[in-house]
């Protein structure tokens, strides 16, 4: 290049051209002045580098000691990291414990729950067994009282039985100074009106004649002493000496005598279908007791004959 080559777009002629040509301006004369200033006094600071020497020093001291105190401050958090790890692994374990203690309380209360249920279910049936030994005690209670009145019936009797010993057949009952028969034998069949007189006259007597309110009442004891309950009311009747057979409504005793004093049940007699013959029945009420029946009806019966008089 003949000029020179370019250089930034000047040309080195250009700039020779202008550093030849151009004076230094006053500024820039004070400025390479103190230029030359600067490079002296770098030279003459040495005591200036030292300084800051001491400076890094404490730099680094301080850096140093915040390092340290991130150090330990990591340190403790670490600690601190690692006790929680701890007392999580210890929660855990603790829990595995509690779960472990946790389920056999399950499996023990399962357990319990069985044996209650099985106790509640002996328990219900012993209150059962207990409810039903009540009753059956009751049942004795009662049987024991009907049992006991039978016996004080019975021993109540014992001196008219003995007394008719001496007046009365085998089997017959003295009271009011006659003697009499119940038919309560089970070999004694229930007969009709007139079979059952055929029988008392074969032992010499008759259908009783309950003519007298003493000789009613003392029959009318027996009767409802040996009262089988478990018979119907109109099957437990006994025949007695009277019936309306000459003329209906007009009731009479065997020897002819007309009725006086009766002890017909409510609504009898009734004559329902021909219902000639009177029968005596248990009641509670010894004053409602008769009932006239069909003599061809089945009938228990009572007979009655005078004492022996021989002694
Ligand atoms: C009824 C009642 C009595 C009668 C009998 C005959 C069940 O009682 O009408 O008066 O004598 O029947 O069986
Ligand atoms: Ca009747």
């Amino acid at each position: 290049m003949e000029d020179g080559e370019d250089f930034g777009g000047v040309s080195d002629r250009s700039y020779n051209k202008l550093v030849s040509q151009e004076e230094p301006t006053p500024e820039e004369q004070e400025f390479f002045a103190n230029q030359g200033k600067q490079k002296v006094s770098m030279s003459l600071m040495r005591p200036e580098s030292s300084c800051n020497h001491y400076q890094r020093l404490t730099f680094l001291a301080v850096f140093a000691i915040i390092l340290l105190a991130v150090d330990i401050g990591l340190g403790v958090h670490y600690n601190k990291l690692t006790s929680g790890q701890r007392f999580l692994t210890d929660m855990n374990n603790e829990l595995d414990k509690l779960q472990t203690s946790y389920n056999a309380a399950t499996q023990r209360k399962t357990e319990a729950n069985k044996l209650l249920a099985k106790e509640t279910s002996e328990q219900q049936l012993a209150k059962w067994e207990l409810e039903h030994q009540s009753r059956k005690i009751k049942d004795y209670a009662k049987l024991t009282d009907e049992i006991r009145l039978q016996t004080a019936g019975l021993k109540a009797h014992m001196p008219m039985i003995k007394e008719g010993c001496r007046h009365c057949l085998p089997g017959w009952t003295f009271m009011c100074s006659r003697c009499y028969f119940f038919a309560l034998s089970d070999d004694l069949l229930n007969r009709p009106w007139h079979a059952a007189r055929q029988f008392c006259m074969k032992h010499g007597g008759d259908l009783a004649a309950v003519d007298t309110r003493e000789k009613h009442l003392a029959m009318i004891e027996l009767v409802n002493i040996y009262h089988d309950s478990s018979r119907s009311f109109y099957q437990s009747g006994f025949w007695i000496g009277l019936r309306d057979v000459e003329q209906e409504g007009t009731w009479k005793w065997l020897d002819g005598k007309r009725l006086a004093g009766s002890y017909w049940n409510d609504g009898e007699p009734n004559n329902q279908g021909n219902e000639d013959c009177a029968a005596m029945y248990p009641r509670s009420n010894p004053f409602k007791s008769w009932n006239d029946a069909s003599c061809t009806h089945a009938l228990k019966w009572v007979c009655e004959m005078t004492p022996n008089t021989a002694s």
